[in-house]
């Protein structure tokens, strides 16, 4: 059961698909008062309690006793005191003496503080005190987790889901400058046999950066480019960014202007700030008709023969803004005269740091929306047409989100109109908000080459799925950083289970792709373990897209009552057969395992499975070789192989071999 309670005058965020009517009277859980314009509610946590949720975020997959800040950011460092990254997902359940749901509705900065400043209180509290908080009360005594998250799905409807091809392999890196950069990791996959349904085109592939444009200089003939990868299988999967540059005569900046579709500063004229593009303007995404604009404008895209997309820096990353700089400069000018001691230079690289992602600047921009939308937020009086604008960085955490939105509204309506004949698009996000989960999928950004990120992965693609990104994955083998060749095994190993399966790596780093290794069969082999599981995966995501269930989830969800279970944050639950446990230690040979009921340990190795075991409930110490993947089979359940190909396409899903308890039954579920 869910129960909404309304304070002040929110902004209607449009995460919440399902109406309902906000109650009066006692709160179910907890209390609430408003403090110096903020809206805190606190509750007490008991011993043994755990919190699950919050999405992508730091630290493990029970969040308990650290604090989160919903304030999306462009953050490359991600380490375990980072409190913002890219999404804000204000969704999180507490499982214990009292189990219970609460989704913080809210667009701007929330702070989560669960039990790190008094372990035994839990505090939320939003900028200001305007907002829905949304309490979920199980009914039922037993499954009580997955119920709460079936629920809160059911509020904030259906997960995207992508097409069959965005669940093959695919190799990405920030610096493929020209076709034969991509012509080459195409070919030198294929001449290895080494599955591969994507490779990503990152901003190199534009002009200058301008969004929607295709170099020509680098891609002669990109119409035809594409079209001779599909043939083999491969499909181009370009980025979009944020950030729309500024220079006359570029059709997309000069539309966005003349049709008064940019973001604002307060004297109207469009905001501007510095990303890759150089000077840019920012559409504002959350006024419908620049959404659906921006959206259209994919179409250049998708008439060359692209079928996928992901959406770059739309927390909106902003590098610098010309008034800005000239406050950092002028701050700076002392240190022309003053000698540099150590205090004096830690504040000069302090100001100089302050040129990016600005508190400042996200303050110095509005956007566009209904005054019946904007409730308190409203920073003016409403126009002609009853709209009003609302400030940046009172709702910032609604700008990915609406991003995404916009293009796959627009994508849905194109495929709509019988004339084309694309399939369902592949979208992912790296900003986003709840509710975008219904458009696109995200992943989880700027990692670094760490063994720690491995596990970081797991944890985040759980707590992603609780709030309804079923699309997930990180960058194999890590974004920032040289990975090395172990490193690179083991997270292929784990992110094999995962629904984006996408080694990306950043300009500048040891390049990264399976063939610039010692031993490419050793990825060859993983990579063909999850071909052979493709039908699996998709089935299971289906399966848990369509009955609001988490298709990731920790072991707490489905062991609830076995307290060793629950606190297990390094072993995850794909589907309802599998259980994956990676390797995420370098130079280790194993690692300990807990088995919650009997499970088939299975090992795969050279291509095929070398060995299957039955196991019954406990701890164990599993051996698992770097070229090896060990996964574990529910009881009673088996899993079914498809023989492994080039790309998803060629998948025979008729012909299929089990792993696991050969007399159990599988459901197998496709779709278009
Ligand atoms: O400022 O497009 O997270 O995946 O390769 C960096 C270049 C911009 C950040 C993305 C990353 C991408 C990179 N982008």
């Amino acid at each position: 059961m869910v129960k909404k309670f309304t304070f002040g005058k929110p902004f209607d965020t449009e995460a919440v698909v399902q109406k309902i009517e906000a109650s009066k009277g006692k709160l179910p859980f907890g209390s609430a008062k408003k403090a110096g314009g903020a809206l805190v509610w606190t509750c007490p946590l008991f011993d043994g309690d755990k919190i699950f949720g919050l999405g992508e975020t730091m630290r493990g997959i029970d969040k308990r006793g650290y604090v989160f800040k919903s304030n999306n950011s462009d953050q490359p460092n991600q380490t375990e005191t980072t409190q913002s990254l890219y999404g804000s997902h204000n969704f999180l359940i507490v499982f214990g003496k009292k189990t219970f749901g609460l989704f913080v509705d809210y667009p701007g900065l929330v702070e989560f503080d669960l039990g790190f400043s008094k372990s035994g209180e839990l505090k939320v509290t939003t900028q200001t005190a305007n907002a829905d908080l949304y309490f979920i009360l199980p009914q039922k005594k037993s499954g009580a987790l997955k119920e709460i998250a079936r629920e809160f799905r059911t509020l904030v409807g259906k997960s995207y889901v992508p097409p069959k091809w965005a669940f093959g392999f695919c190799q990405s890196r920030w610096g493929y400058a020209c076709a034969a950069d991509i012509e080459k990791v195409w070919k030198t996959y294929r001449k290895l046999g080494i599955p591969l349904d994507s490779i990503c085109m990152d901003i190199d592939y534009m002009e200058d950066y301008k969004d929607f444009t295709v170099d020509k200089k680098k891609f002669p003939d990109f119409k035809n480019f594409c079209a001779r990868l599909k043939k083999d299988g491969v499909r181009l999967v370009p980025i979009i960014d944020a950030g729309v540059k500024k220079q006359k005569g570029y059709s997309v900046y000069e539309e966005m202007l003349s049709k008064k579709l940019a973001c604002v500063k307060k004297d109207g004229s469009a905001f501007e700030a510095g990303v890759w593009p150089g000077d840019s303007v920012f559409a504002d995404f959350l006024n419908p008709a620049a959404r659906d604009w921006f959206g259209q404008k994919y179409k250049l895209l998708l008439d060359a023969g692209i079928e996928g997309f992901w959406n770059d820096m739309n927390e909106p990353a902003l590098f610098y803004t010309k008034e800005n700089l000239r406050k950092v400069f002028s701050r700076l000018e002392k240190f022309k005269t003053k000698p540099l001691d150590a205090t004096g230079l830690f504040e000069f690289m302090s100001i100089a740091n302050s040129v990016c992602n600005n508190a400042d600047d996200y303050k110095s921009f509005y956007h566009k929306v209904s005054a019946k939308r904007a409730g308190a937020f409203a920073a003016s009086k409403p126009d002609k047409d009853k709209n009003v604008l609302v400030n940046h960085a009172a709702v910032h955490n609604l700008y990915g989100f609406n991003m995404t939105r916009g293009a796959m509204e627009a994508m849905d309506a194109l495929r709509a109109d019988a004339s084309q004949k694309t399939g369902r698009p592949l979208l992912y996000s790296r900003s986003s908000y709840i509710g975008a989960h219904r458009y696109g999928g995200v992943w989880t950004g700027d990692n670094h080459s760490y063994w720690g990120d491995i596990l970081l992965s797991l944890q985040q693609i759980a707590s992603l799925n609780m709030a309804g990104f079923l699309y997930t994955g990180s960058d194999i083998g890590g974004f920032n950083g040289d990975t090395s060749r172990d490193l690179l095994l083991r997270w292929t190993a784990f992110a094999l289970f995962t629904p984006l399966f996408r080694n990306h790596s950043a300009r500048g780093t040891r390049e990264q792709e399976c063939y610039q290794f010692e031993k490419p069969e050793a990825f060859k082999s993983m990579i063909e373990l999850r071909y052979s599981l493709v039908p699996y995966l998709y089935s299971e995501f289906l399966k848990a897209a369509q009955g609001d269930g988490l298709f990731a989830r920790p072991l707490a969800f489905d062991f609830e009552g076995d307290a060793r279970a629950c606190a297990v944050n390094d072993q995850i639950l794909i589907g309802n057969e599998i259980m994956a446990a990676p390797v995420y230690v370098q130079n280790a040979i194993g690692r300990h395992v807990y088995l919650p009921e009997p499970m088939t340990m299975v090992e795969w190795k050279g291509g095929k499975i070398a060995a299957q075991k039955k196991l019954p409930k406990g701890d164990y110490f599993v051996e698992v070789p770097l070229e090896s993947v060990v996964f574990f089979v529910r009881n009673k359940k088996k899993v079914p192989l498809a023989r492994p190909a080039q790309c998803v396409d060629k998948l025979d899903w008729k012909r299929l071999s089990f792993a696991g308890d050969q007399s159990a039954a599988y459901e197998l579920v496709d779709c278009d």
